[in-house]
C-alpha cells in the first residue's frame, strides 16, 4: 500500500476519533505534568486524620468538621498519604473501619499563583476510596464517586476569596458500599441483640481482597493558563512505513485559541507537526510501539507537544508520549501491529504490606523488574483501574495491559439494575477518558466473574460493551468470567473471552489429575459456542511460602507448580488453534478479608507478598522465556532484556 491507502487509513481515523470525542465525558483528565506553561506542586506526605466513629458516621457533617481545623474537632492522628488507613496503626477499629474517615493538610500556595489571575489551579486526587468530598479553607469544592480514578476541581476562586495564600484541604472518604456501587456490596444490621449490641453493623462483600480505604495516589496542585489545554486524543495506525497519528485537542477558556502539535522522535528531531486542533500526523519511517520481547527496540515513544495560544497571547503547553500502533482481533487471534501476540503475564492487584493500596514508586519499579525477569509481556489490572503512573511504566517498558474497570463482585440481581447500570457506564467513561492514550492499553475489560447466568446480564453487557466500543472503537472489549459456558449471557458481546478457571482447587481439590481433561473441555466448550480467540485469564493455587510435599499436597510450593504443569500441557496445545494468552493468577500473593479459607490473605502469588519468588516464580519464568523465543520470531536473550536499558 503506497501513500493513498495512508491517507484512506487517516481518514478512518479522523472520523473514529471525532465520533470518540463527541461521546466522551465533558472535560479531561490529562494527567498532570509540567511544562514551561504549567507547575506541579505535590502536597502528599504527612496529612491528619480522624475517623468518625459516631453510630451512625455522620458527626463530622453535622459539626461541619471542614469549617475548621480538624485538630479543633477532637482528637487526630498523623496519616501517610498516598496510603490505605487501615494497616497504618495498631487499631483494629481503624483496619476494619466502615463510614467516613477525615483527613486534613494546610499547605502553602505559591503567591505568584494567586496573584497571577490568569493562572488557574486545580486539586487533583489520584484517587481515593471510595466516596471523597473535598473542601478547601471551608468551601466545598468537588465531590466524586468510586475509588480508583482520580478526580479534579479548580480552586482558583476560593483560593482568591479566602485568606492569603495559605490552603487548608480537608478530604472526607467513605468507604462504604452498597448495591450500586463499583463494586457493589451491602451493609448488613446485626439485629439479634442476644448475639450483637446495638447499631452493630457489617460491610459485605464479593470480592476476594480486603477493602483497602483512604487516600490512594497523590493528592497534587498544579497549574494551567485560564485558557487550557483540557484534553488530547491519538488514536494510531500505520501502513507500510508510514504512521498515522489522528489527534483531537480540547481547549477550555478561549474559543478561538490557536494549536499547534508537533510530533518529536527520541532524539528530539521533529517528524510531524500540524496546527489547528485536530488533524492527522504523518510519520515516515515509523518507529512502531512494540511489546516487550516481540521485537529489539520495544515501547518506542515519540512525544506530542501540544501549544494553545489564546487571544491574549498566553500559550499553554502539554506534552504526550505517543506510541504508534494497531490492535485487532480475528476469531483465533490477537493482534499488535498486524503481527500475533500471545498474552504470557500476570494478574495483579496494587496490595503491599503497611501501605496497603497506597502508590508507592519502590514497589511499582520492583514490580516491573519482577515482570520483566520472570519474562512476563503483559497483565491485567484485576480488578479495578491502577495507578496512571503505572500505565506510564507500561507503556516506556512495553508491558501490555488488559485494563480493567472496578466491576467485580456483580453478583446479586439487583446490581443488575438501571442505577448500577448507568454508574458503570460513568466509570467506563472516567476510565476511557484517563487511560484512551496509552499505547499499552490493548483491551478494555468490563467486569470481572459477574453473575452473568442471571437474565438482566444479557441485556446489562450488551450495554456496557457497546457503550465501551462507542467510547473507544480502537480496542476490544471483553469481561472476565468464570461461568458455565452455556449459561453466559454476556459472551456474544465481547470481542475476547476471558475465562478464570481452579481446577484441582475449587473444583476436584487435590486431584491435579483432572485439569487436562477439565481445561481441554472449558476450551472446546467456548470455542465451540462463540469462535472468539480465548485468554485464561487466571488459573492457580495457593502456596504458603516454605511449605514442601512430595508427592504434592494442596497449599505446597509443589502442588501449585504441578496445578501450574498441567494447565501448561493444554496451553501448549491450544495455542496453537484459538488461546491467546495465560495469566497467572496472582503475580503476588495479598491481602483479603479474614475468612476460614484465606490465611492472612490470599496464597496464590507465584511471589509472595513482599516480592520473593517461591518455585512457581521460577517454572513461569523457564516458560515464559521460551514462549518469547518461540512466538516473537527474534531470539531474545534474558541477559540482553533485562540489563537492557528503557528507551528514555
Ligand atoms: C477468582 C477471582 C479472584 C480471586 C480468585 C481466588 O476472580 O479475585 O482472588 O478467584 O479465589 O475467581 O483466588
Amino acid at each position: 500500500m503506497g501513500s493513498s491507502g495512508a491517507e484512506r487509513a487517516a481518514e478512518r481515523l479522523l472520523l473514529a476519533a471525532l465520533c470518540s470525542v463527541c461521546q466522551a465525558l465533558q472535560d479531561g483528565m490529562l494527567f498532570p505534568t509540567e511544562s514551561p506553561s504549567r507547575e506541579v506542586k505535590d502536597v502528599s506526605g504527612l496529612w491528619i486524620f480522624r475517623a468518625d466513629e459516631s453510630p451512625e458516621r455522620s458527626r463530622g457533617f453535622e459539626q461541619q468538621w471542614y469549617k475548621s481545623p480538624l485538630a479543633e474537632t477532637g482528637p487526630v492522628i498523623d496519616m501517610p498519604v498516598p496510603s490505605s488507613y487501615n494497616d497504618i496503626t495498631q487499631d483494629a477499629q481503624i483496619r476494619d473501619f466502615i463510614g467516613w474517615v477525615w483527613y486534613e493538610k494546610d499547605v502553602w500556595v505559591p503567591a505568584r499563583w494567586i496573584q497571577d489571575r490568569g493562572t488557574r489551579i486545580v486539586l487533583r486526587v489520584g484517587s481515593a476510596h471510595y466516596y471523597s468530598v473535598l473542601w478547601v479553607n471551608g468551601v466545598k469544592v468537588t465531590e466524586h464517586v468510586g475509588g480508583h480514578l482520580p478526580f479534579e476541581a479548580d480552586i482558583s476562586g476560593v483560593l482568591r476569596q479566602t485568606s492569603g495564600n495559605q490552603c487548608r484541604i480537608t478530604i472526607a472518604v467513605n468507604n462504604t458500599l452498597t448495591l450500586e456501587t463499583l463494586p457493589p456490596g451491602t451493609i448488613q444490621y446485626m439485629t439479634d441483640r442476644s448475639r450483637y449490641p446495638a447499631g452493630y453493623f457489617v460491610q459485605n462483600t464479593n470480592f476476594d481482597f480486603f477493602n483497602y480505604a483512604g487516600i490512594h495516589r497523590p493528592v497534587l496542585l498544579y497549574t494551567t493558563p485560564k485558557a487550557h489545554i483540557d484534553d488530547i486524543t491519538v488514536e494510531t495506525t500505520f501502513s507500510d512505513n508510514i504512521g498515522l497519528v489522528s489527534f483531537n485537542v480540547s481547549v477550555l477558556g478561549s474559543s478561538k485559541a490557536a494549536v499547534k502539535v508537533t510530533l518529536s522522535a527520541q532524539d528530539g528531531r521533529c517528524v510531524a507537526s500540524a496546527d489547528g486542533s485536530r488533524g492527522v500526523l504523518k510519520v515516515t519511517d515509523v518507529n512502531l510501539w512494540w511489546p516487550y520481547l516481540m521485537h529489539e527496540n520495544p515501547a518506542y515513544l515519540y512525544s506530542m507537544e501540544v501549544q494553545a495560544t489564546a487571544e491574549d497571547g498566553q500559550t499553554d503547553v502539554y506534552t504526550l508520549p505517543v506510541g504508534i500502533r494497531t490492535v485487532k482481533v480475528t476469531s483465533t487471534q490477537f493482534l499488535i501491529n498486524n503481527k500475533p501476540f500471545y498474552f504470557h503475564g500476570v494478574n495483579k492487584h496494587e496490595d503491599a504490606d503497611i501501605r496497603g493500596k497506597g502508590f508507592d514508586w519502590p514497589l511499582v519499579v520492583k514490580d516491573f523488574n519482577l515482570m520483566k525477569w520472570m519474562g512476563a509481556n503483559s497483565f491485567r489490572t484485576s480488578h479495578y483501574p491502577y495507578a496512571e503512573e503505572i500505565l506510564q511504566m507500561a507503556d516506556r517498558h512495553g508491558i501490555v495491559i488488559i485494563d480493567e474497570c472496578p466491576g467485580v463482585g456483580i453478583k446479586d440481581i439487583r446490581s443488575f439494575g438501571n442505577v448500577s447500570l448507568a454508574h458503570h457506564l460513568t466509570v467506563m467513561e472516567e476510565l476511557v477518558r484517563r487511560d484512551k492514550n496509552h499505547p499499552s492499553v490493548v483491551m478494555w475489560s468490563v467486569a470481572n466473574e459477574p453473575a452473568s447466568e442471571m437474565p438482566p446480564a444479557g441485556f446489562y453487557f450488551k450495554e456496557l460493551v457497546s457503550h465501551t466500543r462507542s467510547l473507544d472503537s480502537s480496542r476490544p472489549v471483553t469481561y472476565i468470567t468464570a461461568s458455565n459456558y452455556a449459561r453466559d449471557l454476556g459472551a456474544p458481546y465481547v470481542d475476547v473471552i476471558c475465562v478464570n478457571s481452579y481446577f484441582s482447587w475449587y473444583q476436584d481439590p487435590g486431584h491435579t489429575e483432572l485439569i487436562g481433561l477439565q481445561l481441554n473441555t472449558q476450551f472446546d466448550n467456548w470455542y465451540g459456542k462463540y469462535q472468539k480467540p480465548i485468554i485464561q485469564s487466571e488459573y492457580g493455587a495457593d502456596a504458603v511460602p516454605g511449605l514442601h510435599s512430595d508427592p504434592p499436597m494442596m497449599f505446597t510450593e509443589e502442588y501449585q507448580k504441578t496445578v501450574l504443569q498441567n494447565y501448561h500441557n493444554v496451553f501448549d496445545q491450544k495455542r496453537k488453534e484459538f488461546v491467546i494468552g495465560e495469566l497467572i493468577w496472582n503475580f503476588a500473593d495479598f491481602m483479603t478479608s479474614q475468612s476460614i479459607i484465606r490465611v492472612v490473605g490470599n496464597k496464590k502469588g507465584i511471589f509472595t507478598r513482599q516480592r520473593q519468588p517461591k518455585a512457581g516464580a521460577f517454572l513461569l519464568r523457564e516458560r515464559y522465556w521460551r514462549i518469547a523465543n518461540e512466538t516473537a520470531g527474534l531470539s531474545v536473550s534474558r541477559s540482553s532484556f533485562t540489563s537492557k536499558e528503557i528507551n528514555r
